[in-house]
């Protein structure tokens, strides 16, 4: 669709507001062109400036975050939270540690946050945060240092009804426990002010699992809508951190073949594909080996191939859950010449504007956003923010239950608005249309 006259106009304020922010531009080109007709047909939503106002985050914290390493000398780095929206609930969203962490990088995760958290059906606003910290090479007592003085500086922003981060990249139960104890200490409080807490600690159950084992069930209904089914396809997963191996996992248990998983450093690819076993080895020493994917190479089977990605494969199904941008044009163009029928994304925004739309070109193969697909993992944290404000646990088969059917409400809501006259599901426009409705609606409702 050519942009009209307004959508141009609101482009070009929001990329002179924002410069130099090529990741969150890139997050906020892809919903707006999505929402673009609903603009255009809705007088209030212009005259209020709804999606403008959306794109502002409510407010960015930026902090220093000084430590000691193991040999007693000062490091530094740089750490954020953007509280984007907490029109429909607290803040929620993860953190994430990472070298290439950024303004822009949490900005865009932010944004796209609201939208995820919105389709849940949860009252959860949307926030993201992290640090250019890289956890590489360190070792636990590092880890701890560096978290307490992270969250030295992050405790006075957040609270089990302002803001609750949780993990992302590197930030999982280990990282959530040190800054927990440290939020615990200075605040002399035991609240749900973060996610993904062990169980003995006020963590769910289901919350480890909940993102990779929510995108095979957005899967299974994406395959259900097609007429397919998951048994017997062939998947190709990148990444090699929870989401990826709780999608593996899942995906093993409903009869698919897994034939690659990846990092930062290479691919593992298994062309008989991994076994049950293979998963919970990779799972147990995920944290502990430098390389996991390479031990597992070295030590069991399989063929580690430096410095490759998995979208070479032929494969049905391609599963994105390592990172951003993690897969171009060409890489998408690959796959959808060797036959693959959906890119479901595990990652946040990991296709670049240029596979997104060679997959749309393409006549059988279909694009699921990681607002819609991953959003599990922020729907347990939810669930677990209710048992924690009840002091109560629920079980695995409950949680479970409400997973399945959160992502399942989430499914439907995309078919609503995004399904054309000819029965094609455009996801990434129904999902984006859902949650901006969601959102429009409690801001209109809230006044200026
Ligand atoms: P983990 O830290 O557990 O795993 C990340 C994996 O991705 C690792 O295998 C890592 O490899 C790889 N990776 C990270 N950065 C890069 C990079 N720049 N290039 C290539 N590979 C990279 O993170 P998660 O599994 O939790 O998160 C993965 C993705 O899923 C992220 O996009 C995250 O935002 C998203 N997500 C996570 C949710 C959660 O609940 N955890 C919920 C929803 C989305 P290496 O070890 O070599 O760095
Ligand atoms: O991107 C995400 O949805 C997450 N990293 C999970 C956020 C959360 O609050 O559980």
């Amino acid at each position: 669709m050519p942009d009209s006259q307004y959508i141009s106009e609101l482009k070009n304020r929001i990329t002179e507001r924002n410069p130099n922010q090529t990741e969150f531009m890139q997050a906020v080109t892809e919903i707006l062109d999505n929402v673009a007709e609903e603009l255009e047909d809705n007088d209030e939503y212009r005259r209020y400036r709804i999606f403008e106002r959306l794109t502002e985050p409510d407010r960015i914290i930026s902090f220093k975050v000084e430590w000691l390493d193991d040999r007693g000398c000062a490091q530094l780095n740089r750490g954020w939270r953007v509280q984007q929206s907490n029109l429909i609930g607290p803040y929620k969203g993860g953190l994430r540690f990472h070298p290439t962490v950024s303004e822009s990088v949490i900005k865009f995760l932010a944004f796209e946050q609201c939208f995820k958290n919105a389709l849940t059906g949860l009252p959860l606003g949307g926030g993201k945060g992290g640090s250019d910290f890289d956890p590489k090479g360190r070792s636990d007592h590092e880890i701890m240092s560096f978290c307490q003085a992270f969250m030295t500086q992050l405790y006075r922003h957040i609270g089990a009804n302002v803001d609750v981060p949780a993990g992302d990249i590197n930030v999982g139960a280990r990282e959530i426990g040190f800054l927990y104890g440290q939020y615990r200490k200075i605040r002399n409080q035991f609240s749900g002010v973060l996610t993904g807490k062990a169980i003995e600690m006020g963590g769910s159950l289901v919350r480890t699992e909940a993102t990779g084992f929510g995108v095979i069930y957005f899967l299974q209904h994406v395959l259900e809508h097609k007429e397919l089914q998951l048994e017997g396809l062939t998947l190709t997963i990148s990444g090699a951190g929870n989401v990826a191996l709780f999608a593996a996992k899942k995906a093993l248990e409903q009869g698919a073949k897994v034939i690659t998983l990846s990092n930062s450093r290479g691919v593992l690819f298994k062309d008989n594909g991994f076994s049950n076993d293979d998963i919970e080895w990779l799972i147990k020493y995920d944290n502990i080996k430098d390389n996991t994917l390479l031990s597992f190479a070295e030590e069991r089977d399989g063929e580690w191939r430096a410095g490759e990605k998995p979208w070479q494969y032929k494969c049905d199904v391609a599963v994105p859950c390592a990172t951003q941008n993690e897969m171009n044009g060409e890489e998408a163009s690959t796959l959808i010449k060797n036959g693959c029928k959906v890119v479901i994304c595990g990652a946040n925004m990991p296709c670049t504007s240029e596979a997104i739309e060679a997959i749309h070109n393409a006549k059988n193969c279909c694009y699921i956003p990681g607002k819609a697909s991953n959003a599990g993992g922020v729907a347990v944290s939810g669930l677990e923010m209710s048992q924690n404000a009840g002091f109560e646990s629920q079980t695995f088969e409950y949680l479970d239950g409400r997973l399945r059917d959160i992502m399942k409400h989430i499914h439907g809501q995309c078919v609503k608005c995004g399904e054309s006259d000819t029965g094609d599901v455009n996801y990434e426009r129904g999902a984006s249309v859902a949650g901006f409705h969601i959102l429009a609606k409690a801001m209109l409702a809230q006044g200026v």
